[in-house]
């Protein structure tokens, strides 16, 4: 039973050039756990707060000295010294002094840091494989751990391609049966025949924030008739191989209750937007469709599950938020049948491995996923694989900071073979 006896944390730089938070835990028995937050950029209202400066001198405003403040001088004094295998109680403990519904007097980043910093410690004080260290919070079932399926963001539109497109994310899903590795490879496969079929359209294959391709297209439809060529030029079957999914991050292009996308010449209602989301299923028969509609586009979300849950997935992101209060209002409202699961959303591991449970208990598919503004810390592939995640979301299969987590699930893979 090892103690904390030292959090140090400092300013780093995430993948998109801004600043974020890194921590080290180190235990009095040797061990050391080192986290940083990831940030989001297509951001949900009810997530917890990644506090920032504001100060516009530094970094646009985006520095996160304060927040370390917090953990200097408020978390620090409070968690050193407590049992580190205990991180319910470390979880609570921030909880309770932060106060706030949704971590903005600590700061979500700077809560989550330690948090993650903390495990990472205790599992190499435990000697035990970060996964199977948090498989130790997780409610046993009789499933055996699996590596989840991962879907490769291969077109960036949205706020994360400088709005090319409107839709965010254009992904592309192997069939569950194939063992990761393959999996990893087939996605790959396709990456690399979507910039051959981008160029020879002379389009630019410049990439956005995950590493999708971000190409200018006319329409939202456009990226999907590009991803199917390139699937098949990969000697893969669409619908069978592999899956088309969405997460349009629809907030990015409501307003005042009305949707805009460049498909249509005139202003969606959100019974309008369910109807193109249906006719684009019927011609290319989508397996996942994120944040269809608006955060709080109940109505909405209610119709497009009635219209299209028997064929597509009807994943929550913004929606929920890893939020257990938001999701079980869209269990109660039938809105959704798998959900994202970002631990930087709630801002402590243990609440966000509760949220998965929860969504688990529901029948809901469990999607975990990285955030646009990442680092290189793998935690989050672990963190997939204790809570068996059915799904993985980790971006395009290149950058340092997207196949750091699809590196780290090749050697849970071999990992899990030899248990
Ligand atoms: C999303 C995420 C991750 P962001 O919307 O699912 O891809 O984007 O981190 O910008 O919120
Ligand atoms: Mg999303």
């Amino acid at each position: 039973m090892a103690k904390i006896k030292q959090i140090n944390s400092r300013e780093i730089l995430n993948a998109k050039g801004e600043p974020t938070i890194e921590t080290t835990v180190i235990l009095n028995d040797g061990a050391v756990g080192i986290a940083s937050a990831p940030s989001g950029t297509s951001v949900g209202k009810y997530e917890a707060v990644d506090l920032k400066d504001n100060d516009e001198k530094r970094y646009q405003g985006k520095g996160v000295l304060n927040a370390i403040t917090n953990i200097d001088k408020i978390l620090s004094p409070l968690l050193v010294g407590m049992d580190a295998s205990n991180q319910q109680l470390i979880d609570k403990k921030m909880i309770e002094i932060d106060g706030t519904v949704n971590k903005s007097k600590i700061g979500g980043n700077a809560i989550l840091s330690v948090s993650i910093a903390v495990a990472k410690a205790s599992a190499r004080s435990a000697v035990l494989p970060l996964f199977l260290y948090l498989r130790e919070y997780v409610k046993k079932d009789d499933q055996q751990l699996k590596i989840p399926t991962p879907c490769f963001n291969v077109i960036n539109g949205g706020k994360h391609g400088g709005k090319s497109i409107d839709f965010q994310e254009f992904l592309v899903i192997p069939a569950t049966s194939k063992k990761y590795s393959e999996s990893l490879e087939i996605g790959t496969r396709v990456y690399f025949s979507l910039k051959k079929v981008i160029e020879n359209n002379n389009l630019s294959s410049l990439v956005g924030f995950e590493g999708g391709f971000s190409p200018k297209l006319t329409s939202n439809q456009d990226a999907l008739i590009l991803i199917k060529k390139a699937i098949e030029e990969s000697n893969l079957r669409a619908g069978f191989d592999m899956f088309l999914g969405i997460d349009a991050a629809s907030d990015s292009f409501y307003n005042e209750n009305k949707y805009i996308i460049k498909d249509k010449s005139t202003t969606l209602t959100s019974k309008d937007l369910v109807a193109f989301y249906k006719m684009v299923n019927e011609q290319f028969h989508l397996l996942y469709l994120e944040d269809g509609l608006s955060e709080d586009d109940w109505d909405g979300w209610k119709e497009l599950y009635t219209t299209m849950s028997t064929q597509t997935m009807i994943v929550g992101d913004d929606l929920v938020a890893t939020n257990p209060f938001r999701l079980s209002e869209a269990i109660s409202k039938n809105a959704i049948s798998a959900v994202i699961i970002k631990p930087n959303q709630i801002g402590t591991i243990i609440e966000a491995l509760a949220v998965a449970e929860m969504a688990k208990q529901a029948g809901l598919k469990v999607i975990v996923s990285h955030r646009s503004g990442e680092t290189n810390d793998d935690f989050i592939a672990d963190f997939a694989v204790s809570v068996n995640a059915d799904y993985v979301k980790f971006g395009a299969p290149v950058r340092g900071e997207r196949v750091a987590k699809y590196n780290r699930l090749l050697a849970i893979e071999s990992q899990l073979k030899s248990l």
